[in-house]
Parts: C-alpha cells; structure tokens; sequence
C-alpha cells in the first residue's frame, strides 16, 4: 500500500515537473506600498511593461500598487517568505537594516535623482553588500533630492524649531538638524497625519505635491535639496533561481537601465508638479539662506561621520564608499 502510494507521488512529481516545463509563461507577484500614481507605482508599471515585451511574454507581473498586497514595512521580509516574487522598498523605513546603502539617504548634496539613482546602482554592483545577499535586487533608484512641504512658511531657521515635520529614517536627523521635529513614518501614512494635524508638513520630493495632493494641504515649500530617499526592487531568491536562464539575462540588463530610466522620470515629473502647484495652488517657494546652512552643516556633517563610524564598525569600506560617491560628484559637476 505504502508502496504505491509511494509511486503514485512520483508520477505525480514528474506530471507537475513537465506541466512546469511545458507551460512556457510565468506570471510573478510584485508588491508596492504607495498609491499607484506615484513615482515607485508608475516605474514598477513600465518595468512590467518591458519585462513582458522583452521576455515574449514569457514572464507577466502582476502589479499591487497601494500596499494591497504587502504594506510598507512588509514587503523586505514578505519577498523572503514568498508572500509576493517582487516588491519595491523605501530603504529609510527600516533603519538599521542596510548599514552599507544607507549611505544614499546622507545629506551628500546629491543634485539630481537620475545621478543618485545611477550611482545607488554602481554602488551596489561594485560593493555587492552583504545585507541584499538573501535577495535578487533588480534594481535600485532614489527619489528626488527632499524639500520641506508645509502648512505655514517655513523661511528660516527660527520658524522651523519644534514644527512637527513628517519624514524617514536619516531624513528624520535631517529635519531634526534643522531644528524641527520630525515624526518619521511611510508616505502612505501621511496624508491622514497632515489632515489630522499630527504633522504640520513633510520632508520628501517634491512631486508628491500632485501625485498625493498635498499642495492641497501645503502651499509652502521651503528648498534644502540635501539629500534623497533610495529604493530596491527585490526578487525572493529561490523564484530567481527558478528562472529560464534567457530571462534572467533579460532582467540583469533592465537593472542599470530602470535605475536610469526612473531617475529622468522623476526629474522631470518634480518640474511639472511644482508648476502644476503653483498653478492651481499658489504654492510659494521659500530657500533657507546660506548663513542658515552654514550654521546646520555642524550637525550634518556628524550625520556623515556616524555612519562611517556604524559601518566601518561592522566591517564596511564605508571610506571608500564616500571616496567613490565624491569622485562621482566631481565628475557630474565637472
Ligand atoms: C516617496 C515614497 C512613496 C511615494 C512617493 C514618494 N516620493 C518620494 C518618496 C520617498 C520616500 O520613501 C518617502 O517616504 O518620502
């Protein structure tokens, strides 16, 4: 009895292993947590777009912008257990988490979101970090370069102590050398706050403006342009590995070039929000002066240094790692 149960399972085994083989396309989950009009919805959409063209139509992604499938701070872990193949995280909503690509959220002055988006992804591939090691990262990109959006104005240092300002994660330590307060949770938690009042405003890119409707609730902007927001894209390991090795080369060669591609997207998508702002919403754009930086670099800098101290700690060349990321800058400007 045991035996043919036995045997049944094997045949049963090599009927699903051929059914596997025979049926050539594949449809792979992909979670996201912000609302699908936004900048990691509208890129995950195009790279589904070009991985179903590209593949044939061998591999389909079915999308789930808005946390339907997985929220915010679900998604790292979520992709490991397989309870979606891919998703789109905010690095800076878990801190403590990726000691070495931390360093993209450093107020490094990094000018635009197509640059900090190229060099997220060089620097990954160069350093190949151990704390992306139980995922396939697909690809990587930043938001652009955070500014404060806000209820009242925000001109100056002296207005900005103790207003309770939204961000995440190193952007929070931002806003607080800025002298704010900042009450660090993930964009889809932000519209409620700024309604409720919990927040007086944020600290992100500006396009959010429109693609979330804040210029409804801020008609002010105050420019800082210090530092950007990283995201990855990540694969559960064992779905990559399942994959033809035609398609894995498909979307190794997508990598560098979604990272690019949502950069320009985003830069140019920033612009038209903040016409469309001052459009329809009279938004006003205030720029801390340069004594005011002067007098916050201090603190800024110590941002920088405490976490060259925590990575080293752990092992990191997170010297070198900033010794690259100047270099590049230096060429941008160049
Ligand atoms: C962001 C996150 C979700 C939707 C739009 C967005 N624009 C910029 C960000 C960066 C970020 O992760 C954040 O929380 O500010």
């Amino acid at each position: 009895m045991q035996r043919r149960i036995a045997l049944s399972l094997m045949l049963l085994m090599v009927f699903l292993g051929t059914t596997a083989v025979s049926t050539s396309a594949t449809t792979l989950t992909y979670a996201n947590f912000p609302p699908a009009p936004t900048f990691p919805c509208v890129q995950m959409e195009r790279w589904a777009d070009e991985v179903e063209k590209r593949t044939d139509g061998a591999l389909t992604i079915e999308t789930f912008p808005g946390g339907t499938l997985l929220g915010a701070k679900q998604i790292w872990r979520g992709v490991q257990y397989g309870q979606a193949d891919i998703g789109c995280i905010s690095l800076a909503y878990q801190p403590g988490l990726f000691p070495l690509m931390s360093v993209m959220e450093l107020p490094l002055g990094l000018p635009s979101a197509e640059t900090a988006s190229t060099l997220m992804w060089d620097l990954f591939t160069s350093y190949s970090p151990e704390e992306f090691d139980k995922v396939k990262v697909l690809t990587m990109f930043t938001s652009a370069p955070s500014n404060i959006m806000s209820k009242k104005p925000l001109p100056d240092l002296a207005s900005l102590q103790g207003v309770e300002l939204r961000g995440s994660g190193t952007a929070s330590r931002i806003l607080e050398a800025l002298g704010a307060t900042p009450v660090s949770m993930p964009m889809p938690d932000t519209p409620q706050a700024l309604q409720k009042g919990v927040v007086q405003g944020l600290f992100s890119s500006l396009e959010v403006l429109k693609d979330l409707n804040f210029a409804a609730y801020c008609q002010h902007v105050t420019r800082t342009d210090l530092q950007v927001y990283p995201f990855a894209v990540i694969m559960n390991k064992r779905v990559w590995e399942d994959l033809p090795e035609s398609t894995k080369k498909i979307l190794n060669e997508l990598g560098p070039e979604q990272a690019a591609w949502t950069g320009r997207y985003m830069d140019n998508h920033v612009q038209k929000a903040l016409a469309w702002a001052q459009k329809e919403h009279g938004l006003t754009t205030h720029a801390l002066s340069a004594t005011a930086l002067e007098a916050v670099q201090p603190k800024l800098d110590k941002l920088i240094e405490e976490w060259v101290q925590d990575a080293s700690a752990k092992g990191l060349p997170a010297k070198a790692v900033l010794r690259d990321i100047s270099a590049r800058l230096d060429k941008a400007e160049a």
